[in-house]
């Protein structure tokens, strides 16, 4: 009803599996798949299902897994009984969770976890595949984006790591992949993981406080290994940054940092991880993004003309996750100007979206914003000691 059509030229898939979706972390647990379901609802009552491929996901194979992840670690996963299960007595087994950092209150053990992490990064291996064979040149995977999940450890709310999954399928067929991050938090896991190849560039734009912000590494003098025969020197770039930062400062930094790096680096595949917690009035953030300083993030690096993967992320403030992720989807499409602003009538729990808007203003979201800490100075620095990094990179 909107007249959103396929874009001409190139093809747009979206990746999910709606069984995610029912899992939950417990009641007042931060994370909420049933954010996904907001987005879903979204993105359907605009009508922008007709201008991609639709894919169902199915569960990544252990296997899959496997590529990333170590075998002890995802043989706990697979059985470990969730907390509120009654343990047997003489084998408690709390060894494995201790050592592989489950069942706590940021990583608990809860009914359906090893479903949920396979159908997580099912969504995240599917995109990379489409991507990886030409089916596709923007893939979307809102259930994924989970990155700070390790080999053999989770990790704030990430057990997973779909990022590293889809990334390790794109260096399949790509000599180059950017990986861009978004989140709030710092993209540790992703990081770390490609810490000794200089075939996959790292960037983090997040909240840093090293003894008071999860998780408090990435500052900007953390560049990869300093060894000098490592290849993956230099090729991890961070950008921390304080509380309050705009629309304006985000995206002047973003197109600074990302169009010095796309000059030098010259990536061959992008994988983007957008996570929603960066918008202002989110549970667990600190910024104060809108929706349009996010969503400009996706749209510059589409202008970019590089196959990319988008995945979703972090974002506790499920109406503001689904704001933005509808708003980036329609940014793929490139039909961001043929919605209208209103959220559509029609819209399944259209009651949830107070404020009836995509882009409602700061004071709608926050009353009073939230004090900006980040100096224009500051903020010069840190673009001068990246564009200072890549003197050691490509050419
Ligand atoms: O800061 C932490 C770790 C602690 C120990 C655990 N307590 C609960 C909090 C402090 C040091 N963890 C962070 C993890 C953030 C993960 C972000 C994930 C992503 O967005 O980057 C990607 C998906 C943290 N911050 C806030 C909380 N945890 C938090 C956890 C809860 C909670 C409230 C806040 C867990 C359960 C419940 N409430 C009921
Ligand atoms: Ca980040
Ligand atoms: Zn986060």
């Amino acid at each position: 009803e909107y007249n959103i059509v396929r874009p001409k030229g190139y093809t747009v898939s979206y990746h999910a599996n709606p069984e995610m979706e029912k899992h939950h972390f417990g009641q007042t647990h931060p994370m909420k798949p049933w954010r996904l379901t907001l987005t879903k609802s979204l993105v359907t009552s605009y009508g922008m299902p007709f201008a991609m491929d639709n894919y169902n996901t199915r569960p990544a194979t252990y296997e899959e897994l496997n590529s990333f992840h170590a075998s002890d670690y995802l043989d706990y996963l697979g059985t470990a009984p969730p907390e509120d299960q009654p343990r047997d007595i003489d084998n408690p087994d709390k060894a494995g969770e201790v050592k592989f950092n489950l069942g706590g209150s940021d990583c608990p053990l809860f009914h359906g976890l090893f479903d949920y992490c396979s159908m997580s990064a099912g969504t995240s291996v599917d995109a990379a595949r489409k991507i990886c064979n030409g089916q596709s040149d923007i893939a979307i995977a809102w259930g994924g984006g989970l990155h700070h999940a390790k080999r053999s450890e989770a990790s704030g709310f990430c057990y997973i790591n779909d990022i590293v999954l889809g990334i390790l399928q794109l260096l399949r067929c790509y000599p180059r992949v950017l990986y861009i991050d978004i989140d709030v938090h710092h993209g540790d896991g992703v990081e770390e993981a490609f810490f000794s190849t200089d075939r996959v560039m790292t960037v983090s734009f997040h909240k840093y406080h090293p003894d008071s912000f999860f998780p408090g590494t990435g500052g900007l003098d953390d560049n990869g290994p300093k060894s000098e025969h490592n290849p993956g020197a230099h090729h991890a770039i961070n950008v921390p940054l304080n509380d309050g930062i705009t629309d304006e400062q985000y995206s002047w930094l973003f197109e600074s940092i990302i169009g010095k790096i796309n000059e030098h680096f010259r990536p061959s595949a992008i994988a983007l991880q957008c996570g929603a917690d960066s918008l202002a009035g989110d549970r667990l953030g600190r910024f104060n993004l809108q929706v349009q300083g996010h969503g400009a993030c996706v749209e510059y690096c589409k202008k970019l003309g590089i196959p990319m993967i988008i995945f979703g992320g972090g974002g506790y403030t499920p109406r503001n996750v689904a704001r933005a992720w509808a708003h980036e989807t329609s940014i793929a499409i490139g039909c961001q100007n043929k919605i209208p602003e209103e959220i559509p009538q029609h819209t399944p729990w259209r009651e949830h979206f107070i404020h009836d808007t995509l882009f409602p203003t700061l004071e709608q979201i926050l009353g009073e914003p939230r004090a900006n800490r980040n100096t224009p100075k500051r903020l010069q620095e840190i673009v001068q000691h990246v564009h200072e990094q890549l003197r050691f990179v490509g050419h």
